[in-house]
C-alpha cells in the first residue's frame, strides 16, 4: 500500500467544509450521504450514533512510524460529522489500552499494512481499503446520477479494485477491468469484460475507477471527453495535463471518504 505522507494531508483539517461542498457539486452528495450509502447505513441513525458513541484515534509507531498529521486529520474527519473523538496519549498497545480504559466504542489505528476501525462492542474490524472502494464507488455512482446498467471500468484489481467490484455488482453496472498482472484478473465472474488494452480502449469508458499505485496511467488524449473518474489510487492516476482537464470530475483526496465510509460500517 503506498504510504501517505505529510504533504498529502497538509490543511485537510482545516478545509472540511470547502472539500464537502466539492463533492456535493460532483456528486450530488455530501460526505456524509456517500459514507452512509456505502455502508448500508440509514442517514438519521448515523446522526443519532453520534450521542452514545466515543471514537479513539491510536498513533501507530510500528514500521515506518507516525505520518506527522495522519492521527489529527482521522480525528478531525470524525469530529466533523459531530462524533466525540480523542487521539489517544499513549501509542501502540499502551494508546489501545488508554482508548478502552477512557470507554472508546471505536478504536481507529494505521500501521503500514493495515489502517482499522475496531468497533470494541461488537467485535469486529473494518478495514480502510474495503471502506475506501465502496465509499468512491458510491461517490462514482453519484457522478453517474446512477450506475445501474451502465458500464465502469475499473483499473487495478488490488485491494481497493476488488472490493470495488462488489460493490458494483450491487449497483448492477456493467463491469470491465483491467489489471497490468494478469495474475489479478484470474477467476472473476464471467459477466465481467477483462480489458485488454487500456489505452486502445479507455476512450471507451465513460465511468472509470482507477486504484492503482501507479501515477500517471491515464492520458488526456486516451480519456473520453464526458469521462468521470473515481480514484482512490495513490499518486493520482490521471497526468497533471488529464487533471487540469478533467479535475471537476475526479474524486481524489487521501482520506476523507475512506474514513467517512469506516465510520459509517462500524456503526451499522
Ligand atoms: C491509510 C492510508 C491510505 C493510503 N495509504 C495508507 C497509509 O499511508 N498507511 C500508513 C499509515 C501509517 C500511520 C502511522 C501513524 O501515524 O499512526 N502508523
Ligand atoms: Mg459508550
Amino acid at each position: 500500500m503506498t504510504r501517505l505522507t505529510q504533504q498529502d494531508l497538509f490543511g485537510l483539517d482545516l478545509e472540511l467544509i470547502e472539500y464537502n461542498l466539492s463533492l456535493v457539486a460532483k456528486t450530488n452528495l455530501t460526505l456524509k450521504q456517500i459514507a452512509c450509502q456505502a455502508a448500508g447505513l440509514e442517514e438519521n441513525l448515523f446522526n443519532k450514533r453520534t450521542e452514545d458513541t466515543l471514537i479513539a484515534v491510536v498513533p501507530i509507531t510500528a514500521g515506518e512510524g507516525l505520518i506527522n498529521g495522519f492521527t489529527q486529520s482521522v480525528c478531525s474527519i470524525i469530529r466533523y460529522f459531530g462524533f466525540k473523538t480523542f487521539i489517544t496519549e499513549e501509542t501502540d498497545v499502551s494508546g489501545m489500552a488508554e482508548g478502552v480504559s477512557k470507554g472508546a466504542d471505536i478504536l481507529f489505528m494505521a500501521d503500514d499494512n493495515r489502517f482499522i476501525a475496531f468497533d470494541t462492542r461488537k467485535g469486529n474490524v473494518i478495514d480502510n481499503a474495503v471502506a475506501t472502494a465502496f465509499g468512491y464507488a458510491a461517490a462514482l455512482n453519484g457522478m453517474a446520477n446512477g450506475l445501474a446498467g451502465k458500464e465502469v471500468l475499473v483499473i487495478g484489481i488490488g485491494n481497493v479494485g476488488k472490493p470495488a467490484i462488489e460493490y458494483f455488482k450491487q449497483l448492477k453496472s456493467k463491469i470491465a477491468v483491467y489489471d497490468i498482472n494478469s495474475e489479478k484478473i484470474k477467476n472473476l465472474s464471467p459477466d465481467i469484460h477483462i480489458e485488454s488494452d487500456l489505452r486502445q480502449n479507455l476512450q471507451n469508458y465513460k465511468y472509470i475507477f482507477e486504484a492503482t499505485p501507479q501515477g500517471g496511467i491515464l492520458e488526456l488524449k486516451h480519456l473520453h471527453s464526458e469521462a468521470a473518474i473515481a480514484a482512490p489510487g495513490v499518486p493520482l492516476g490521471l497526468t497533471p495535463e488529464a487533471y487540469a482537464v478533467f479535475s471537476d470530475k475526479v474524486i481524489h483526496e487521501p482520506l476523507q471518504i475512506g474514513v467517512a465510509t469506516m465510520l459509517a460500517m462500524a456503526l451499522v
